[in-house]
């Protein structure tokens, strides 16, 4: 028993790192610039590091300038991460802490990093003046030393800090020392969704402070919509002058202008250069016009509702984590624009600075989110504890919003501040609100975890199905208890901030979010989660490359590939995820019919469409027959215009013809070539044509011995399987196969709605299902084989007969009927047929859907034309792998080895075609790419249907429509071997 007299003990202070109030030390926080006239030196590089298991540290003291300090210790390059650095390791969870819930206290197991490094002052460094010491991003705590000088700690990893060392610095043998913990108090608001990564991930810099500059600076440029003047003041703690010369203008810092000029949006990023000149310092501005506010209840920038083709950014890459240098940052913005999008949620925290300058200069919108997340205090009954709804915390809250919307209020491209993510509701949260709005009531507020909104001037959820946003779009909404608060809910916007969870296969759903974004006007638009796989670049024992997830770094809890769910790649490939919203969002609509000619629609918010050339082509069965531009009169936004196509070429051979029509980039842009594809449209140019001419003389089946012949084919006798067709021996014929490896999304989450289809799946056995024959009878037309498909310890089957059929000119037909029998409680993952061919039918063609992939609900990309690929080009890499690759609505495949080729038609309904080395068992059972190698066969599903894909791994399943009941099916394919080219 503890026996000691508490009254007379004092509880020590609580140690720096668990202390959750923001330290003095640091200066007050301001606005971030990329260049000025004032010196700067970088202190990036490799420094000096050891690590230590607990937050005391290890061996003596680093902070001074005894040479031996650093004896044995290691290198690691700043910015970094350690773990990514060969010193201990990453961990991913999704929601929880990965330390015990007792705020604000930490174990004694807090890996904590020391650095240090020794830098000399450039020979011109001037010697007036002040100079500040910069950390741009310190994951989680620091505790700072110049020259064996404490200069204080800080807290908040995606936030900039400052020092004032003047004093403190030398010309020559400077040594910087910073003690970093992997845990503090601030990581119980730190809990993203996303690796666990500490160290000095952003810039370390020194900057020069002249006499007479200002410590800080706040444009305000607003734009009138209803008389085109642009509005600017410059406040600034200092005398000074701000010019813009390209305006004319010459101002004092304080005074406003007006300007007639052209306003800044993200599809027109104009931005003015400038100059606050002040008798210290000039700096750039770089002054993007624009007036962004809630009017009528809509979010409206320069007096127009803008429609939001967003996604949420992490910041991300697989080899160095959250340091990210700007080529990658500019990829980034390049691959977005370049994909239709034009918008970022800054999810979770705000980006490094740079990111915004190009933000602004390429053109988007960004809502910009604090570093704050306090998610894995759901878990307690209530929210127990959650330092957002604890006001010991609140500074700390306040602190955090305070160092982002200073650092970041320049940007044009920043309409939204957002308070953070999933924290639930809390007293810290209004106090947040109030600050940033007291300090910046020029921007809106955004935070969506309160289902009240009392600090938000937008409504917004996550992941909301789509029958739920329809209500919101017709304020139809269920009411808050509250009238009041239900009032004030009503009167707001809706965004979806975050929907269509691009985890794995998907996300499906997407055209069906958009048609309402694009029906509602208070429905504007949404945030796709999220841009980019998190998987960390690995290597297998024998060196061979793959992404790693959650588990593969030793951790004891974790989330699995939870934290692979982007539209790009680790390696920033797109996925096709990425290609199906570019087609989505497009913001020009191109439709047509063969009898009305094209309807263009400009849905740009701002633009119109001059920057578009337009062109038309006539391609039957694929190929191009005749093409030439359209002459398109400008559009202005959201005005269409009824155009004819010129009459269809009097020679084009006969088949299936389409119109196709592109809008592609008349001029290079800053993120792409000209000629780049914006937007198409495609469509029948004619009533689709008659059915193929019926089958010639059919042949009749023979029996011989074990085997049935049947024209080209061979088939064995007992269980009426095809064995050979022209000389070409199967590795398995065709048979019914309805199985997939579980998408992401078929896995599905245990929180939503619905069960989750892979579960059923397995329960039932669709992995492992029986076939059973049960006739096979010949005629003098047809060889037809009776079966019954069943998985065991169910009564439920699939009856299924397969009518074979020849003609004289050698092709061989099938027809085959499906029957479901008994209560089938799931959809079925695909229905079709499965065949085997020898390994060396590596070379694909076809006539159909393309050229990616595609499923019922994400097929908005594909397009029809004549494609080829080989067999490991139809494979889309999924991180963690699982179905993909199918190509929709074939109208003909070809696979050929050597000289063979076998052609596959539609017959005459169109189908799905997906080939891979591997099975769906063996795709189903890797867990990474480099589990997966080549077999003796390739795999072909030839598939009359498919399950949707819906986004159930965070959100709806696959709507109604999309889903792939068991109902009687029936359906043909034609078979030909070809020798020779
Ligand atoms: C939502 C989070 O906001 C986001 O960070 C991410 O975790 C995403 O989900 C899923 O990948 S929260 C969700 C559990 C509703």
């Amino acid at each position: 028993m503890d026996d000691r007299p508490r009254d007379e003990t004092p509880s020590p202070a609580p140690p720096y790192y668990e202390n959750p109030l923001p330290t003095p030390g640091t200066l007050p926080p301001r606005a971030w610039w990329g260049a000025s006239d004032a010196a700067r030196l970088t202190l990036n590089g490799s420094w000096a590091f050891r690590l230590a298991p607990t937050a005391s540290g290890t061996g003596p003291g680093f902070t001074a300038d005894d040479p031996a300090a650093t004896a044995g210790w290691d290198r690691v390059t700043v910015p970094g991460h350690w773990v990514l650095q060969g010193h201990g390791a990453p961990a991913y969870t999704g929601v929880a802490y990965l330390f015990p819930v007792d705020p604000p206290r930490m174990p004694d197991e807090n890996p904590t990093g020391d650095h240090r490094r020794e830098f000399d002052l450039p020979g011109d460094w001037p010697a007036d003046g002040e100079t500040l010491l910069r950390f741009e991003g310190v994951d989680s705590c620091a505790r700072v030393w110049l020259n064996g000088t404490e200069l204080g700690t800080f807290q908040g990893s995606r936030l900039p800090h400052e020092f004032a060392v003047g004093p403190l610095l030398r010309r020559r043998g400077n040594v910087l020392a910073v003690r970093v913990h992997q845990w503090s108090a601030g990581s119980y608001l730190e809990d993203q969704d996303m690796w666990w990564l500490p160290g000095i991930f952003r810039e370390v810099s020194l900057l020069h402070r002249p006499a007479g500059s200002p410590a800080d600076h706040f444009v305000h440029a607003g734009y009138d919509h209803t008389t085109g003047e642009g509005t600017l003041r410059v406040e600034c703690d200092v005398p000074g002058r701000v010019l813009v010369p390209e305006l004319g203008l010459d101002l004092a810092c304080g005074q406003e202008a007006r300007a007639a000029v052209e306003p800044w949006s993200a599809e027109v990023p104009r931005l003015y250069a400038g100059e606050l000149v002040t008798a210290g310092e000039r700096i750039p501005l770089r002054i993007g016009f624009r007036t962004v506010g809630i009017e009528d209840g809509l979010l409206k920038v320069n007096g127009r509702r803008v429609l939001f083709r967003g996604v949420n950014r992490h910041e991300f890459h697989p080899e160095t984590g959250r340091a990210l240098d700007r080529e990658t940052m500019r990829r980034d913005i390049v691959l977005m624009k370049q994909h239709n999008v034009n918008a970022v949620r800054t999810s979770h925290y705000p980006p490094h600075p740079a990111f915004l300058d190009l933000c602004d200069e390429l053109g988007l919108w960004v809502i910009d989110e604090c570093d704050l997340e306090t998610h894995g205090f759901c878990w307690m009954p209530d929210w127990r504890g959650n330092p957002v709804a604890d006001e010991r915390w609140t500074p700390a809250l306040v602190d955090r919003a305070r160092r982002m919307v200073e650092r970041d209020k320049n940007h044009p491209s920043v309409l939204v501040w957002s308070l953070g993510n999933e924290c639930h509701a809390g007293r810290g949260l209004s106090a947040m609100a109030a600050w940033i709005r007291a300090r910046d009531p020029a921007r809106p507020v955004h935070y969506e975890n309160d289902p009240e909104y009392p600090d938000s001037d937008i409504f917004s959820r996550m992941y909301a199905p789509h029958e739920e946003v329809e209500r919101i779009g017709r304020r139809e909404e269920e009411p808050l208890s509250d009238p009041e608060r239900d009032a004030h809910r009503r009167s707001l916007p809706f965004l979806l901030v975050e929907y269509a969870h691009a985890m794995g296969n998907g996300p499906g759903g997407l055209a069906d979010y958009q048609r309402l974004f694009e029906t509602y006007e208070r429905c504007q638009g949404g945030f796709v989660w999220e841009w980019i796989d998190h998987g960390l670049l690995t290597r297998t024992a024998d060196g061979r490359e793959y992404f790693g997830y959650g588990g593969d770094f030793g951790e004891g809890y974790h989330d699995g590939n939870f934290v692979c769910d982007g539209l790009l790649f680790p390696d920033r490939t797109p996925s096709p995820g990425l290609i199906e919203y570019k087609k989505v969002v497009e913001p020009v609509r191109i439709t047509g019919d063969a009898a009305q000619g094209v309807t263009i629609r400009n849905g740009h918010d701002f633009a119109g469409t001059s920057h578009l050339a337009f062109t038309w082509a006539y391609e039957v069965e694929g190929r191009r027959i005749a093409a030439g531009d359209l002459a398109v009169p400008p559009l202005e936004p959201g005005h269409k215009a009824r155009l004819p196509l010129p009459a269809a070429p009097a020679d084009a051979p006969p088949g299936e013809a389409v119109w196709t029509v592109r809008a592609c980039l008349r001029a290079g842009t800053a993120w792409a070539e000209a000629g780049h594809e914006v937007a198409w449209g495609q469509w029948p140019a004619a009533p689709a044509p008659a059915p193929a001419a019926p089958p010639g003389p059919r042949v009749a089946p023979r029996r011989d011995g074990g085997l049935i012949t049947l024209g080209p084919a061979v088939f064995d006798a007992g269980r009426g399987r095809l064995r050979a067709l022209g000389g070409l021996p199967l590795a398995e014929g065709p048979r019914l196969d309805v199985f997939r490896a579980p998408t992401d999304n078929d896995i599905g989450m245990h929180w939503e709605p619905g069960t989750q289809v892979s579960v059923l799946w397995e329960r039932i056995g669709l992995h492992r299902v029986r076939h059973r024959t049960d006739e096979v009878r010949l005629t003098d037309e047809a060889l037809t084989v009776r079966t019954r498909v069943a998985p065991d310890a169910r009564d439920l089957a699939l009856a299924t007969t397969y009518r074979w059929t020849a003609d004289e000119e050698g092709t061989l037909r099938l027809r085959v009927a499906v029957t479901p029998e008994g209560d089938w409680p799931c959809p079925l993952p695909r229905l079709g047929l499965r065949l085997g061919l020898p390994a060396a039918f590596g070379r694909v063609s076809w006539y159909g859907g393309g050229p990616g992939e595609a499923y019922p609900d994400t097929r908005a990309a594909s397009r029809l034309g004549r494609y080829r690929a080989t067999v490991e080009e139809l494979q889309t890499p999924y991180v963690r792998p699982q179905e993909n690759g199918a190509r929709a609505d074939v109208r003909w495949a070809e696979l050929s080895a050597g000289e063979a080729t076998l052609r596959i038609e539609a017959d005459p309904e169109p189908f799905w075609l997906t080939a891979r080395r591997w099975s769906s068992e063996q795709l189903d059972a890797a867990g990474h790419t480099v589990d997966l190698s080549p077999g003796e066969v390739v795999w072909v599903n030839l598939d009359h249907a498919q399950h949707g894909i819906g986004s159930q791994s965070c959100g709806p399943a696959p709507l109604p429509r999309h889903r792939l009941t068991a109902a009687p099916a029936d359906f043909g394919l034609a078979f030909r071997l070809r020798e020779g080219r």
